[in-house]
C-alpha cells in the first residue's frame, strides 16, 4: 500500500547552459511526477544529489500543473522566500534540500487552506547554493483565485495576506535550520523579471 500525498508533485531540472545560444526554456526540463511517499523515495534515491550537480543546475519541485517559472499564470502574482548558503557545505546542502522537499510534499510549511506554496527550488551557483520557496501571492489578494489548492490570497485583507506570508517565511527559515541573524528574504517575481535576475530587492525578511 502506498501512502498518498495531498498533492501530486513534479520534479524539474535546469541543466547548465552549454553556450550563449541557450535560453531558459531550452534548459528547463520536466523530469517526473509522483503522488506517494514511496514514489518520492524511489525517485530521490535515483537522482543525482544536489552537491554533485554542475554549476548553474537547478532542481525545482512544484505542484503538478505549475511550471517553475515567473510566467506561469499561477506564479505571475507571486514571489519567493529564499536564502543563499554562501559556504558550500556539500553534505549539508543535500540534507537541507531533502528537508525542504519533505516539508513541501508533507504540506508542513503552510496551513491547509493557505494555498500559497507553489514549489521549492535549489540553485547551484558559483560560491553558493540558494534554496527558495515560491508562493502564489506577495501577501495581497490576487485576481482570479480559485478554490482549494488554488485559493491562495482569495478574500484576504492585506494584513491577513501579509501574516500568511510571514508565517510561511518563518517556517521555511526553521526548516532551513537558520539562526536568528541569518536572514531569509522575500521578493516578488515581477521584480525578479524586471531586474532580469533573482537579485531583486527584498520586500520582507524573516
Ligand atoms: P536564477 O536562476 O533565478 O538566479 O536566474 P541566478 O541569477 O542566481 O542564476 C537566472 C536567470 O535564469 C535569469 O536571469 C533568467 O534569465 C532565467 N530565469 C530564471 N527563472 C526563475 C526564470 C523564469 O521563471 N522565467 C524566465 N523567463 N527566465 C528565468
Amino acid at each position: 500500500v502506498k501512502h498518498p500525498l495531498m498533492n501530486t508533485w513534479t520534479l524539474w531540472f535546469t541543466k547548465p547552459s552549454s553556450g550563449k545560444g541557450d535560453n531558459w526554456n531550452d534548459l528547463l526540463k520536466q523530469v517526473i511526477s509522483f503522488d506517494s511517499v514511496e514514489d518520492f523515495w524511489g525517485i530521490y534515491n535515483n537522482i543525482t544529489a544536489t552537491s554533485q550537480l554542475a554549476l548553474k543546475s537547478d532542481y525545482h519541485l512544484f505542484k503538478k500543473g505549475v511550471r517553475p517559472e515567473w510566467e506561469d499564470p499561477q506564479n505571475k502574482h507571486g514571489g519567493k522566500w529564499a536564502y543563499q548558503f554562501k559556504e558550500k557545505k556539500q553534505t549539508q546542502i543535500d540534507d537541507l534540500w531533502l528537508h525542504v522537499m519533505l516539508a513541501a510534499i508533507g504540506e508542513t510549511v503552510e496551513d491547509d487552506d493557505d494555498g500559497e506554496v507553489m514549489g521549492v527550488v535549489v540553485n547551484v551557483r558559483k560560491g553558493f547554493y540558494r534554496i527558495g520557496l515560491w508562493t502564489r501571492t506577495v501577501g495581497k489578494s490576487v485576481p482570479g483565485g480559485g478554490d482549494g489548492a488554488n485559493a491562495g490570497g482569495k478574500g484576504r485583507t492585506p494584513e491577513q495576506g501579509r501574516e500568511v506570508l510571514m508565517r510561511i517565511g518563518k517556517r521555511f527559515k526553521e526548516i532551513l535550520d537558520l539562526k536568528d541573524n541569518e536572514v531569509v528574504e522575500f521578493s516578488g517575481h515581477t521584480d525578479s523579471a524586471h531586474s532580469g535576475s533573482t537579485r531583486a530587492k527584498a520586500k520582507f525578511t524573516v
